[in-house]
């Protein structure tokens, strides 16, 4: 049983869920488009992770007997300039979900929803993990700079990325 306030913040953030993985996708046309076939394959592998995310939270709300309601997902930008920039814009992005997350949780507390507490912290604790896989990623572009060969080389590296376990209902 989730209060109103709680019904509506989740539905919120489904929706950020969805455009993380709709702005994800637009990063991975992005990298198509410049020759980085591994900069694509490692967004397209995000866009997986981010519908994970959206679908853990409507799978709550459903076993809640709470609410759905789904938004109009807002259209992302189509450019996102050198990869290292667009690795920062995902950070800043992950940050963003991070800061949503924690006012869940804090929005939890002040209404003693216990159950939605301990639910939330699946995604504590992913945010470490996400913002951690950006971080690395944008030290390794500061190391690679103008270097051709080196781009080559991280593209390929980000080709290996494989897909996360498949979901299970609210335990992903
Ligand atoms: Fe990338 O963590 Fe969800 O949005």
């Amino acid at each position: 049983m989730l209060n109103e306030k709680m019904e509506e913040a989740i539905n919120e953030q489904i929706n950020k869920e969805m455009y993380s993985s709709y702005l994800y996708l637009a990063m991975s046309a992005y990298s198509s488009a410049k020759g980085l076939p591994g900069f694509a394959h490692w967004f397209r592998i995000q866009v997986e992770e981010e519908t994970i995310h959206a679908m853990k939270f409507f799978d709550y709300l459903n076993r809640q007997g709470a609410n759905v309601k789904l938004k109009e997902i807002q259209e992302p930008p189509m450019e996102f300039g050198t990869p290292l920039e667009m690795f920062k814009k995902t950070l800043e992005h992950e940050q963003f979900i991070t800061r949503s997350i924690h006012e869940l949780v804090d929005l939890a507390i002040a209404e003693k929803d216990h159950a939605t507490n301990a639910f939330l912290q699946w995604y504590v604790n992913e945010q470490i993990e996400e913002e951690e896989n950006d971080n690395d990623i944008i030290a390794k572009l500061k190391l690679v700079g103008d270097n051709v060969n080196s781009l080559y080389m991280l593209d390929n590296e980000l080709a290996q990325r494989l897909p996360p376990q498949p979901a299970t209902q609210g335990n992903a």
